[in-house]
């Protein structure tokens, strides 16, 4: 099947910024779940073994899409749905990647180069296995395990973990709660900035899940809910701070909005790349077998 043509492509990515508005769901936004979603996609990759990346959209099966990892994910999923139907010549795989870069854009943050030609498994016989993603309760050398996995730096890392500005942990998916800054569909680097600014203190939940917490207290004395000016943060967030090394990196990213801005926009591009070669002359996919079998 050919390639979607740049008109058609900017008619899918008008229908994403049409549904990002979305007042029942969340804070407003679909922006950020799509967001987790693209990441998600491509989070799987391994540069050892070539396995995992966006290419496929594999979450579609059970094997992937039911990792607990991937909890609430079909949520971005089935925002999706409706432009998939309409414009049916974008794969899922493009249409998960592109809808995330979109949705950065709206929310004010970076464009993040995005290219397509993804295909789409026909079945789940190349699904990457679970246990790839992240696990939010380790610490620095965790994170350096699994992100050096797919080819990142520790410059790389933090600039990636600038996307936690977005969106919030809903209990019922990961078991955490709550959202790491006060404007969570707006794209910046305040969580950075929160991060360094604040005495983050550990707070167990009623689930025993441990994570990190700042109240401010002035807001709740002027008589703000509480639940509507606690932050939180991951105990991998505060890895970042606590690492000597990616803590250099938060310092520049928190004093240096432009700098985060280019650095992140670089970085999420290469995540969204992941696994996929490229003829540096026609930008086409060379390495998919998808198309060497016969099937988009
Ligand atoms: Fe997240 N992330 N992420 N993440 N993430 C959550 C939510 C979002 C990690 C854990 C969690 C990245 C890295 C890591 C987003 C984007 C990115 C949640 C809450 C958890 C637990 C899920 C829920 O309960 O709904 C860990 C351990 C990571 C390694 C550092 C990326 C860099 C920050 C790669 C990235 O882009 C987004 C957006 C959300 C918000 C989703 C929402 O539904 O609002």
């Amino acid at each position: 099947m050919s390639q979607p043509t740049a008109a058609q492509l900017d008619e899918v990515r008008a229908a994403v910024k049409k549904l990002l508005h979305q007042p029942d769901y969340d804070d407003g936004s679909a922006g950020p779940v799509l967001v987790r979603l693209a990441w998600h996609s491509a989070g799987t990759y391994d540069v050892e073994t070539k396995t995992g990346g966006s290419n496929g959209a594999g979450m579609r099966w059970e094997a992937e899409g039911g990792d607990p990892a991937n909890a609430g994910l079909q949520h971005a999923r089935a925002f999706l749905e409706p432009i998939k139907r309409q414009f049916p010549f974008i794969t899922y795989a493009d249409l998960w990647t592109l809808a995330s870069v979109v949705a950065i854009q709206e929310m004010g943050g970076p464009v993040v180069p995005w290219k397509g030609g993804r295909t789409d498994f026909v079945d789940d016989s190349k699904l990457p296995p679970r246990g790839r993603l992240p696990d939010a309760a380790q610490g620095a050398d965790h994170l350096r395990w699994i992100f050096y996995r797919m080819g990142f730096n520790d410059q790389e890392i933090v600039a990636l973990s600038g996307a936690h500005n977005l969106g919030r942990c809903h209990g019922d998916r990961s078991g955490f709660e709550g959202k790491w800054v006060n404007n969570p569909t707006r794209f910046s680097n305040q969580y950075f900035k929160l991060l360094k600014a604040h005495d983050w203190k550990k707070k167990t939940l009623a689930s025993g899940i441990e994570q990190f917490s700042y109240i401010d207290k002035e807001a709740v004395a002027a008589g703000e809910p509480v639940e509507e000016v606690e932050l939180m943060m991951l105990p991998t967030d505060m890895a970042l701070l606590a690492d000597p090394k990616f803590k250099t990196w938060v310092d520049k990213y928190a004093d240096d909005k432009d700098l985060f801005f280019e650095h992140f926009a670089a970085v999420f591009a290469k995540l969204l790349e992941l696994g996929l070669e490229r003829d540096p002359a026609t930008g086409k996919i060379i390495n998919d077998d998808n198309l060497k079998e016969g099937y988009r």
